[in-house]
């Protein structure tokens, strides 16, 4: 049995502001956690997705003084920001029917706790959102993607802070108000799991402030729970038909043996994930919270009315990351030169390829990810990102012979029709970085994931040209035959 991909399957591409936009310091924008992030390129290579890492005051000062030798100029993204009329038009070339994006924060709101907002953000919001209706695309808008003003984080200490629920809410009022004819998609947090991974650009966590770094993070998070049902409060205030979704980096775990003990340490470190969209989807704390905070030593601080919120505001539909799977073992002292990437703590599975930054590639489990979670919430699901980062090779001509993407993608969306056979409900698919944009985690423009080329370094240097990748047509059709021609 063979089924096709639903007639109304919302095919497209995913970006981020502090990714793409650039102009980090243009229309009033204040300076995002992202702004400031510091990526050491003395690490070597394979460590460099796993730079997440803390930040002191300290670093926070130097990035920002120009003076200093550790200045890191502002996030350089690729100048969406004056580009996006040319960017969209050339999505609608490729026949997107939805396109994942995010707003800054720090171009709303430029401090984060300020009463009123920045109406020249507002603003540039609107513009897109217009350029988008035109095209006939459909907006599916993050609000908070490792962009959180960098203020709320020196001043306040972040979300382990409980006035950031505030703050957050008045922001996401204020745009769920303004944009209530424009979008009907909503994803209050990007992979909300990953306070695990980068307490930074999360939680906002600056190092001498939390000794205790695992409560830091935990607390952190339940503020984020409780503000996302508190934005989808909000939101339904505004339209009663916009769709809230709840977004996790999800990797899948699989054990690296049969041994018992890694079968049951790969349930526990996939739940670190799970227990994120357990929260949100079913709206309760699932029963192995006690035990998994009292390993980690983390006593949470919640007020009488933090339950309830939670279960009256469950999300309407999941979405996730998908790039990699790593194995888990629990005696990984064992396994010599079998440490996977670091970001996923993960060790190296043998059966599978590597990307040039370590992200084990695993179309396969893509099929199995998406049973996993149908499986468990029985909600609609939609894939928010996926796809390789690499480094592309301009010819002459302005040719991109990117075939490694194209066959990373096909081998990912024919498992996505896989997983529509089994009966798995996903409605959506946006490939990560439908145009180069700098990489998160790496803060590299070299790791290139689109479809669209962008000339420009990884100093910020070059025309910032846009140039068809060989990917750019193989998408178009793929749209176009939605799904049948890979
Ligand atoms: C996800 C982020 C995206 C994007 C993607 C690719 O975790 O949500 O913003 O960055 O990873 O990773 P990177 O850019 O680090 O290669």
């Amino acid at each position: 049995m063979k089924t096709t991909f639903p007639e109304n399957f919302l095919w497209g591409g995913a970006t981020a502001a502090m990714q793409v936009e650039g102009a980090s310091d243009v229309g009033g924008k204040g300076l995002s956690v992202s702004d400031v992030y510091i990526f050491d390129e003395n690490m070597p290579k394979e460590q460099w997705t796993d730079q997440w890492h803390m930040m002191t005051h300290k670093q926070v000062e130097e990035a920002q003084d120009p003076h200093s030798p550790k200045y890191y100029p502002k996030r350089h993204g690729v100048d969406f920001y004056h580009h996006y009329k040319e960017d969209i038009a050339l999505f609608a070339e490729m026949g997107f029917k939805v396109y994942r994006m995010s707003i800054a924060w720090t171009r709303i709101f430029p401090k984060g706790d300020e009463l009123e907002p920045n109406e020249e953000g507002l603003a540039f919001y609107d513009r897109v959102f217009d350029e988008l209706n035109k095209h006939g695309i459909e907006p599916l808008v993050s609000l908070s993607h490792y962009e959180m003003p960098l203020y709320l984080a020196t001043e306040y200490g972040g979300w382990v802070n409980r006035k950031l629920i505030e703050f957050y809410v008045r922001f996401a009022s204020t745009v769920f108000e303004r944009y209530k004819d424009k979008v009907k998609y909503w994803v209050p947090f990007n992979e909300i799991n990953c306070v695990k991974h980068h307490p930074f650009v999360s939680v906002g966590v600056v190092e001498e402030n939390h000794p205790h770094i695992e409560q830091a993070k935990y607390q952190g998070a339940h503020h984020q729970f409780i503000a996302s049902a508190l934005a989808k409060k909000a939101c339904l205030e505004s339209n009663p038909n916009a769709k809230i979704g709840c977004m996790i980096s999800y990797q899948l775990l699989v054990p690296y043996s049969c041994d018992p003990d890694d079968i049951q340490k790969t349930v526990e470190k996939q739940r670190e994930s799970l227990f994120f969209t357990d929260v949100l989807a079913r709206g309760y704390y699932p029963g192995y919270t006690a035990r998994m905070l009292a390993d980690k030593n983390v006593v949470l601080e919640t007020e009488a009315s933090d339950e309830q919120i939670i279960r009256d505001y469950p999300v309407d539909f999941i979405s996730f990351s998908y790039y990699m799977s790593s194995a888990v073992s629990a005696h990984p002292e064992n396994l010599e030169g079998a440490v996977g990437n670091l970001i996923t703590g993960g060790i190296k599975n043998p059966y599978l390829p590597t990307s040039d930054w370590g992200w084990q590639i695993d179309p396969k489990g893509l099929r199995t990810a998406l049973n996993q979670l149908f499986d468990r919430y029985q909600k609609p699901l939609f894939i928010a990102e996926n796809g390789l980062g690499a480094v592309d090779e301009l010819k002459e001509g302005d040719v991109i012979n990117d075939d490694y993407r194209i066959s990373y993608l096909r081998d990912h969306i024919l498992q996505i029709k896989e997983a529509i056979t089994d009966g798995v409900d996903v409605f959506g698919y946006t490939s990560w970085g439908c145009i180069d944009m700098i990489s998160a985690s790496t803060s590299q423009m070299s790791k290139r994931y689109g479809y669209i080329y962008v000339d420009q370094d990884d100093l910020g240097r070059g025309s910032k040209r846009r140039i068809k990748k060989k990917s750019f047509d193989w998408y178009k059709n793929v749209i176009a035959s939605n799904g049948e021609q890979l």
